[in-house]
């Protein structure tokens, strides 16, 4: 039996924005783009959330619902900063860590680091440590799987703590409205109301082979979901440790002038990839594999971040220039950075900025 947490900030972008500012304490606030233009809510504080003010709605319409409405751009570095700081103490009981998005992660805490051995403890311990560190507010769930942990997480929203623990999951699940269900969104929902599906316990009436073939490769899905069975594992986002480019030439380099030109071409290539990803790093490496297919490696590492193209290239070159390539044939360089200075952060998380 695994033991599941799943993590969720209340009204997040907002309870940092009012954390912020006092002045917005207590008020309707939408985070989000401008009502004058074709803005959309990213998010509404609590007190917005009575006049109808929810994600996604457009500003304007917002502010119809809610005349006194204070709008405020979104500050995604300072959400991104408060971001890694819950997943920095999300990690000192587990390394499962799966963040579904900035605010919202899943935690594996079967085999915590602290030997706690409860989660539900784990679960209050966290809550309070955001509160402390952070002065924001996060709801939790906590269950033997994903599914019913992060419904769980829901239901006592604001700063809530709810546990379904094994005994009460299938009552839970049967009593619970179809479109809360894992993977049931407005066009299922409405199909499967059209079949007399309004609960769990109506979903358990069709058999496996019905689901599928109603709803295809979903129905197994919720077939199984609603007699609680999601075995899904919480699964960590591997953090990228090195960026690296190298090529394998068609005929073996033996000019030095040639390998300079390589390694430039090499050092452009990868400046814009870790360009892309934002990351840049403060070890530089040299590959060299020699025609005889044996390979020797050159490292460095600086003191400030290698982030430009020059600082690369010329690192890079440095290190070429200690290897004595004298009567050598190259078939193969290679450079790589590592040694990121936000090693210990994820920043893979998509920002919903399409919005805006
Ligand atoms: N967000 C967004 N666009 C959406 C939904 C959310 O930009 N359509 C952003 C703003 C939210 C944050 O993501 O603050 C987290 O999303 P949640 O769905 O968890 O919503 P909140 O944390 O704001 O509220 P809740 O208390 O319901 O979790
Ligand atoms: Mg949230």
């Amino acid at each position: 039996m695994r033991k599941i947490i799943h993590i969720d900030m209340d009204a997040f972008y907002a309870s940092v924005d009012q954390r912020d500012f006092p002045e917005l304490r207590g008020k309707p606030l939408a985070v989000g783009g401008s009502p004058d233009g074709r803005g959309v809510v990213a998010t509404a504080s609590y007190e917005a959330r009575k006049y109808g003010v929810k994600s996604a709605m457009s500003s304007r319409n917002a502010l119809q619902l809610c005349p006194d409405l204070i709008f405020t751009y979104p500050r995604f570095e300072v959400y991104k900063e408060v971001s890694n700081h819950i997943r920095s103490i999300f990690r000192r009981y587990t390394d499962l860590i799966e963040p579904l998005s900035l605010d919202e992660a899943y935690l594996d805490v079967t085999d915590d680091k602290l030997g706690i051995g409860s989660a539900i403890e784990i679960a209050k311990e966290i809550k309070q440590a955001i509160q402390d560190e952070l002065n924001l507010t996060a709801s939790a769930g906590v269950s033997v799987n994903k599914f019913v942990a992060k419904i769980a997480s829901d239901i006592n929203k604001p700063n809530g703590l709810t546990f379904i623990g094994p005994s009460k999951i299938v009552s839970f699940l049967e009593q619970l409205p179809i479109h809360k269900f894992f993977g049931v969104g407005k066009v299922t929902a409405k199909k499967m109301n059209q079949m007399g599906i309004f609960t769990g316990k109506d979903l358990k009436r069709f058999s496996e082979l019905e689901m599928v073939q109603h709803f295809g490769k979903s129905g197994r899905v919720f077939y199984r979901i609603v007699r609680g069975e999601d075995d899904r594992p919480v699964k960590p986002n591997r953090i990228s440790k090195s960026i690296g480019v190298e090529d394998t030439f068609e005929s073996d380099l033996h000019e030095y002038e040639d390998m300079v030109f390589e390694i430039k071409r090499i050092a452009e290539k990868l400046y814009k990839r870790l360009d892309k990803a934002e990351k840049f790093g403060k070890t530089v490496t040299v590959k060299i594999k020699f025609a005889d297919f044996t390979q020797i490696t050159r490292s460095k590492t600086t003191v400030f971040s290698l982030d430009s193209q020059a600082l690369i290239e010329s690192h890079a070159l440095g290190l070429l220039d200690k290897v004595d390539m004298q009567d050598q044939r190259v078939r193969l360089l290679g450079v790589t950075i590592s040694n990121f200075h936000d090693q210990d952060t994820i920043d893979e998380v998509g920002i919903q900025l399409s919005l805006f």
